[in-house]
């Protein structure tokens, strides 16, 4: 060992680790102290960056004698762990959630002003760790939040990206995208401990071997390995004193591995060497929901589970633990098939290090293991072709060989030869190429399955999985997912959380359902009044925030709709592109006077995965559209058309509470859950939205007459699919619908030339996938209501406060307590 502990014995061992007073004085000496000997700067030297810097280390002090103390008392205790393992965080801006978990907000404001500080100031320029793609991601860093602020213990998994999602800009109104050095300010939020790396290997291949026992066994001759350092991140539950632990692996370099080449004398060779292993860690893949089948995605994903499970062994469970035990204590959450190499990877541990028999290893892996699926799309369902896998992981391939054939046995014995079923059940797929199906993989070695929202859960348990379902009676269940009310509610909407407070008292912030007490303020003029202003406010904030950022404003009488959400066909923005379209062409047909339109910004935020074409020219025309739209006296400024580049999470809490209008509109059966939908209800938005996801949910809570819904339903999907789907035909048939389509086709958002639209065109005229022309006349439809109903002021906000009363069920501390009383069984420890 590099490092030797103190005895536990020792007298310094036991000393507590204090936190510094949560006085005034006691925080200005703290971040002075910091700012000057860890920083080396004078206050009046200092830059802004060194100011935040040395604030961020002194809340992280506060926390410190917390984290320390808990996970002393987790290992005298010994409880059940979630590991949760994914390959995304996308945690957002660390500072605020940090000060208010610790209750150090007023005392920092106070100590920096006393310093002559504004916190404000230092607020703005911390940049948010974007280590995920969108939904699946932020879901990750709702759920830790809520596993610390309920003492659950619990240790999220993931990766380091150098690089998080890219930073994207528009040139041209087209996106072009910038790497994401988050790190480049420093990273006052983690702690790194190289000494306690975990080496993880590669590559070789297998050989059979008798063991002194008599018994024939298979080892692994790895080719080449990496050293995954861990990087620990404080979760700091809300107001309950507990810190969880949140650690992220970054790929270096073994030295091992550079010495061969170092002998072989090859100096550059060594370097290079030594970037390809560092390479494991560098960047996110920035496909949201269609996974790429990169070599070196693959490598991320065995890469981060192999140190985890190693990790959680090793160091979390303690020594003398029987095996047998292990699905006492620890719960694996596979977050989608991502992780999901981990299954074959425990087993590898219990077979060829622990020396278990397969039975025995089997039984402990099944138990230890859940999964969540995200998708119902085919084409995301993750699949690694047996050619790349084998020669990556030569041992993890015998391995699910194995799973497969008794699985496939078991199969056989249950249902009988049907070799039909038999082919649609394998873990391994024939066509087009020989695979491996991670989904099957995870759904056979996991005790539960799960979806993320009712409709979502039913959907794949018959259409999805089927079979699976029908032989692993009990295994399928739904955790409908949620969102942290600390960081949607209370630190993106301060006044919107202090009327609330106001009105019920403070538990609302843990105890979501609460939130019904609101129903009978929303019956009070008074209350609304407030509300209102609060609104209004919001908008205030918001226009200015865009206004320095991108040289928008938004007006305060217009009504604020808002789309936000990865750019990808199923969820159409195609479709609010159409509306927008439909508006403006009537107005500049003189079909419609200007005048008796209500105002209305539209703000979009999207990113589209780099390689994503049809993604990327949408994002074009929404640019166009809203040059054109914008810059048109005709429309008398009514219609504003905003599309602010590089929407992440800190941009979204800015957003949502501004928002009077939520737009939820992908094509029913397609979007899982959504939670920016349950974001937007809870500040108080009304949504325009399809049945889909969790907005099935969202409309069942707040009633009819509090959700504008509108398009067909899942099974009107399927139905007309099954008859034969022609969009042109809607095209024909709707004037609104072919004047918009035909706008676009004239070259009217691009200069006269029609080319540049024209894929998108086509493609809605003769494909369109995602049956944006079927819907669209009901939208429309439904936008009138919502102009309607925008006009009663009073009677729209009654509605909203509604809409917030009515969704407690979505915080993810509920989530959190689904999870462990249908899969985890994990208590809190109190
Ligand atoms: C993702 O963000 C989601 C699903 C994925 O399937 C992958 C990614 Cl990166 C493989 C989203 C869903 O699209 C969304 O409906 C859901 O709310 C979110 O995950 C969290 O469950």
């Amino acid at each position: 060992p590099i490092v030797h502990a103190l005895g536990a014995t020792h007298p310094l061992a036991l000393a507590p680790v204090t936190a510094p007073p949560a006085s005034v004085d006691g925080f200005v000496r703290e971040f002075l102290h910091n700012l000057n000997f860890e920083l080396g700067v004078s206050l009046s030297a200092s830059s802004v960056n060194d100011r935040y810097l040395a604030l961020a280390q002194t809340v992280r002090d506060y926390l410190m004698a917390r984290w320390l103390d808990d996970q002393r008392r987790l290992s005298e205790i010994k409880p059940k762990t979630v590991c949760y393992l994914s390959a995304e965080y996308l945690l957002g801006r660390q500072l605020d959630n940090n000060l208010l978990a610790a209750r150090l907000t007023d005392v920092a404001t106070e100590a920096l002003a006393a310093c002559g500080v504004s916190l404000e100031e230092l607020r703005e320029i911390e940049v948010e760790p974007g280590l995920g793609n969108g939904g699946l991601g932020r879901l990750a860093a709702c759920f830790i939040d809520s596993l610390a602020t309920m003492s659950v213990p619990s240790i999220g998994y993931g990766i380091r990206y150098e690089y998080g999602i890219f930073r994207q800009t528009f040139v041209d109104g087209q996106q072009v995208e910038q790497p994401d050095s988050w790190l480049r300010l420093g990273s006052p939020w983690e702690f790194p401990h190289p000494e306690a790396a975990q080496t993880i290997s590669f590559g070789g291949h297998t050989e059979k071997y008798v063991d002194d026992d008599g018994v024939e066994r298979s080892r692994w001759i790895p080719g080449w390995n990496v050293l995954a350092v861990p990087y620990n991140y404080m979760v700091p539950g809300y107001h309950n004193g507990r810190v969880n632990t949140l650690r992220l692996w970054r790929a270096v370099a073994t030295s091992s591995f550079d010495l061969r080449v170092f002998n072989s004398g090859d100096y550059e060779e060594a370097v290079r060497a030594q970037t390809y292993a560092e390479n494991i860690s560098k960047v996110l893949y920035p496909e949201d929901s269609t996974p790429q089948g990169k070599e070196l995605r693959l490598q991320q994903q065995y890469f981060f589970v192999a140190a985890s499970i190693s990790d959680f062994l090793e160091n979390v469970l303690g020594d003398g633990v029987e095996l047998e035990k292990l699905p006492s204590r620890v719960i694996f959450q596979l977050n989608d098939t991502h992780p999901v190499i981990a299954v074959p990877e425990l087993m590898r541990v219990l077979l060829d290090e622990r020396r278990l028999d397969w039975d025995d290893a089997w039984a402990i892996t099944q138990q230890c293991f859940a999964y969540t699926c995200h998708t119902l799309l085919p084409e995301a369902l993750e699949v690694w072709s047996v050619d790349l896998l084998g020669r990556l992981l030569p041992r993890h391939l015998e391995i699910i060989y194995r799973i497969n054939e008794e699985f496939l046995e078991a199969v056989r014995e249950r249902f009988g030869d049907d070799e039909m079923r038999i082919r649609n059940m394998s873990i391994i797929g024939e066509h087009p190429y020989r695979s491996v199906r991670m989904a099957y993989l995870a759904t056979v070695a996991g005790a539960k399955v799960n979806g993320v929202a009712e409709l979502h859960s039913q959907l794949l348990r018959d259409k999805v999985l089927p079979d699976f379902d029908e032989f692993y009676p009990g295994k399928f269940t739904n955790v409908t997912n949620g969102v942290t009310p600390r960081r949607f509610i209370r630190l993106a909407n301060p006044d919107l959380a202090s009327l609330i407070t106001e009105a019920l008292g403070a538990g609302w912030t843990i105890d979501l359902e609460r939130l019904r007490g609101l129903e009978a303020y929303a019956e009070d003029p008074e209350f609304r009044a407030k509300f209102a202003a609060v609104k209004a406010s919001n908008k205030r904030r918001l226009s200015d925030v865009l206004h320095v950022r991108d040289g928008f404003d938004v007006s305060e009488d217009h009504m604020l709709d808002v789309m936000v959400k990865r750019l990808h066909e199923y969820k159409r923005q195609m479709l609010k592109v159409l509306h927008i379209v439909t508006e403006y062409e009537g107005i500049a047909s003189g079909r419609v006077a200007a005048s008796a339109v209500q105002p209305r910004t539209f703000v979009f935020g999207a990113k589209a995965a780099p390689g994503y074409i049809m993604a990327k020219r949408i994002i074009h025309l929404i640019n166009a559209v809203g040059k054109v739209v914008n810059e048109d006296p005709r429309v008398e400024g009514r219609l504003k058309v905003l599309f602010p580049p590089n929407y992440n999470v800190t941009l979204a809490e800015r957003l949502i509470p501004a928002a009077d209008l939520s737009e939820q509109i992908s094509l029913a059966g397609k979007e899982a859950s959504g939670t920016g939908n349950m974001k937007f209800a809870l500040n108080g938005a009304l949504t325009v939205g399809t049945d889909d996801g969790a907005n099935v949910e969202i409309r069942q809570l707040v009633g009819d007459d509090n959700f504008f819904l509108f398009g067909m339903t899942e099974p009107e999907v399927e139905a007309l699919w099954a008859k034969g789907y022609r969009p042109a035909d809607f095209y024909q048939q709707d004037d609104d619908l072919r004047r918009a389509i035909d706008l676009i086709a004239s070259g009217a958002f691009s200069d006269g030339d029609r080319s540049v639209f024209e894929p998108i065109v086509s493609n809605l005229l003769y494909d369109d996938r995602f049956m944006v022309l079927a819907d669209y006349s009901s939208y429309i439809a439904a936008q009138a209501q919502v102009d309607a109903a925008y006009a009663d002021q009073d009677a729209w906000t009654r509605s909203a406060i509604l809409n917030i009363a009515r969704c407690g069920f979505f915080s993810s501390d509920r989530s959190m307590r689904d999870y462990i009383d249908r899969i985890w069984h994990t208590p809190p420890v109190l």
